[in-house]
């Protein structure tokens, strides 16, 4: 049984969550209760050396990074395709994966983290602005390739979207407000069944 260690709140399990739903994968999840550091018991970190979530277990493969793992998913369970078939645009899929850990994920964390678990005197006002302008920044890029098509990729929902969901959802949070094709995009990813089974706590 494929087994994922998991945490609700975490935005990059949320990834994985989400591919699940999507392929209806069998599965198991096993909670890390990261609020009593489980993520850094000598267990855990035997797994997942960095004491990170999401981390992947099958007949004894580990396998960690969200991306790697939601690859892995495609590649063993094929059906229903979350990547077109054509390389080129596979490739594409690929690329936009990437770009939103460079150009959105790792920003996000940096206001998303203290605004969610952390009182507002531990902040560091001037990180989170510039993190909030580069995600700006990044959004009107994706705006202008989304002005004339639903979808990033082959205009249909890959693993691209997968990858942007748990983000999306804190734009408000961040106090950001997409343009406009951005914001279409956004509901409508943010509006599968798959985004709202794995809503996080906060
Ligand atoms: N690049 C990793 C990031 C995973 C990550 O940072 N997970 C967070 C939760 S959203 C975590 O486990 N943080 C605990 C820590 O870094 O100590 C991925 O894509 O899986």
């Amino acid at each position: 049984m494929l087994k994922i260690h998991d945490h609700p709140a975490s935005t990059y399990a949320r990834r994985v969550r989400i591919a699940i739903i999507e392929k209806n994968i069998p599965h198991e999840f096993v909670l890390v209760d990261m609020a009593a550091r489980k993520h850094r018991d000598p267990d855990y970190l035997a797994l997942n050396p960095y004491g990170r979530v999401p981390t992947l277990v099958e007949d004894g493969f580990v396998l960690y990074e969200s991306t790697a793992i939601l690859n892995y998913l495609e590649a063993t369970r094929p059906q229903p395709a979350l990547v077109p078939a054509d390389p080129r645009l596979r490739a594409l899929v690929d690329m936009h994966m990437k770009l939103c850990d460079l150009q959105m994920a790792r920003q996000a964390g940096v206001i998303i983290f203290p605004r969610r678990f952390l009182p507002a005197e531990r902040w560091d006002e001037k990180a989170m602005a510039q993190a909030k302008q580069e995600i700006e920044k990044h959004l009107a890029i994706l705006d202008r390739q989304l002005a004339t098509k639903e979808y990033l990729v082959a205009d249909r929902y890959t693993l691209a979207e997968v990858c942007y969901t748990p983000f999306l959802h804190y734009l408000p949070l961040m106090e950001i407000t997409p343009p406009p094709a951005v914001a279409a995009w956004s509901a409508r990813v943010l509006g599968r069944p798959s985004a709202q089974a794995t809503l996080p706590p906060n």
